[in-house]
């Protein structure tokens, strides 16, 4: 957001971003093959991570380019040939100064708007519309939805024939997704029944470690429907790499009709307690 007040949007990445205006659909919401950048946003905290990836990358570029250019300068203008004897300066004051100064200034530049991302992302707004327990176990989901009563269910990943029967990406797609309603806060409550894990959505910005013993909170508002797919991101164990999260961003009212067929098919049938070993056939 800060970016389009500075008026830095132009397109330096413009094949990129028309890329992305191409295919902005719901389709989006996988990772692609050859994908180059961040997946889409469909949160504000992602929107901004983006914005802020983009500052960063102007930076970055125009440091490397100065200093391509100083490199090149010097190896035109000072080597033997063309300079055959050196100057024996070794102190300048002014130019010390300067690049102590500058990058200090650059650093400065670059810490506000991120610790203002940093409050954003880590402060939760006041009364979430919805509260879900996400709870990662080896080597699978567990969620829960403390406002819906009992309703609690393990979140599994499809195995490969699953998968393509669902029309679901591979080691994305999952037997029970999260279903969330369009527009309104979700306040993600997360924790590990064994070990570390990390649950982790890249469209919506989202990425909280799950730690035996404690509640992680973090939150999104997805603005935009759809199916969006994330993975544990904190190396778990054996099976790390196959417990995907996947969400389903829907309007209000289909969320209420799933919340009623939920509340009947799964009610109680995961456990806070018990944790069993994923099935890891292929
Ligand atoms: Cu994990």
């Amino acid at each position: 957001m800060f970016l389009k007040k500075l008026g830095v949007r132009a397109g330096v990445l413009a094949g990129t971003a028309a890329l992305w205006a191409a295919s902005a659909g719901s389709a989006l919401a996988a990772p692609r093959p050859w994908e180059m950048n961040l997946q889409p946003a469909v949160t504000p905290v992602m929107e901004d991570i983006r914005d802020f990836d983009r500052l960063l990358i102007y930076i970055i570029t125009a440091i490397c380019l100065f200093v391509l250019a100083l490199l090149l300068w010097i190896m035109v203008r000072y080597n033997k040939r063309a300079n055959p004897t050196p100057s024996k300066t070794s102190h300048n004051t002014l130019l010390e100064v300067a690049w102590t100064i500058v990058p200090v200034i650059i650093l400065v530049f670059i810490a506000i708007p991120s610790f203002r991302l940093l409050y954003f992302e880590g402060t939760i707004p006041p009364h979430p519309d919805l509260t879900i327990e996400a709870i990662g176990k080896q080597w699978y989901w567990t969620y829960a939805y403390p406002g819906a009563g009992k309703l609690r269910f393990d979140s599994q990943m499809l195995q490969d024939a699953d998968a393509a029967k669902a029309q679901e990406p591979r080691l994305l797609g999952v037997d029970n997704p999260v279903y969330v309603p369009v527009n309104k806060v979700v306040q993600i409550e997360t924790t590990g029944a064994d070990v570390i894990h990390s649950w982790a959505v890249p469209a919506f910005g989202v990425k909280m470690d799950a730690v035996p013993g404690r509640i992680n909170h973090t939150w999104f508002k997805a603005t935009k429907e759809g199916t969006y797919y994330g993975e544990c991101s904190e190396l778990c164990g054996a099976a790390h790499a196959f417990m995907p999260i996947e969400v389903k961003v829907v309007s209000d009212a289909e969320f209420q009709k799933w919340l009623a067929a939920a509340k009947k098919q799964y009610s109680a049938k995961g456990s806070l307690d018990s944790t069993r070993m994923a099935a890891l056939t292929k």
